[in-house]
């Protein structure tokens, strides 16, 4: 019988400054989910649509940035929560930029509807595309947006099914 391989899309998660507390502080802004769950239900959908992850949580800029270098050759695609970084690195949008790998930055909060000083990312522009506003679910839709472009990336590939 004939063998059929389906290889896995390989995604690099990363999570930004402070949401190693999440569930545990400002639950009125960022919910009681903590960022170990939301993990598990990422490894959760990804098990369920043919995705590999491997999850960072970082306080650091250089290190989001080295985790996005490490994974130029490996990912395929980045989902990222930049944290406060969306409103003040450009060195994280340089970084999104130079390495080439598709990005979506996902949020739980809605950014546009709080501080003015958050209404700015300077990340999108370098992104294929934004979620915020749903909480961990923010996470999944992101990952969901992500996957359907590398699929439809690969069906127009020479290589691709498409
Ligand atoms: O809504 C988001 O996901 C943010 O990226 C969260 C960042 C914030 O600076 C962005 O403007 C929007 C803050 C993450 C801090 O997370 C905490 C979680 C629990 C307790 C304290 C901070």
């Amino acid at each position: 019988m004939a063998e059929v391989s389906v290889s896995l899309f390989r995604i690099l998660v990363l999570h930004g400054p402070n949401l190693n507390l999440l569930g545990r502080r400002e639950v009125h802004i960022y919910g009681r989910v903590t960022l170990d769950e939301i993990n598990a239900a990422l490894q959760e959908y990804a098990a369920a649509h043919c995705a590999e992850l491997r999850i960072r949580q970082s306080n650091h800029e250089g290190v989001l940035i080295d985790a996005i270098h490490e994974a130029m050759g490996w990912a395929e695609g980045l989902l990222i929560n930049p944290g406060a970084y969306t409103h003040t690195s450009i060195a994280l949008r340089d970084a999104i930029a130079g390495a080439g790998i598709p990005t979506v930055e996902v949020h739980l909060s809605n950014i546009y509807a709080r501080e003015t000083f958050r209404h700015r990312s300077w990340l999108t522009p370098v992104c294929v595309g934004q979620v915020c506003g749903f909480g961990w679910r923010s996470y999944l839709l992101g990952l969901e947006g992500l996957l359907g472009v590398l699929r439809d990336r690969r069906a127009s590939s020479p290589q691709g099914g498409g």
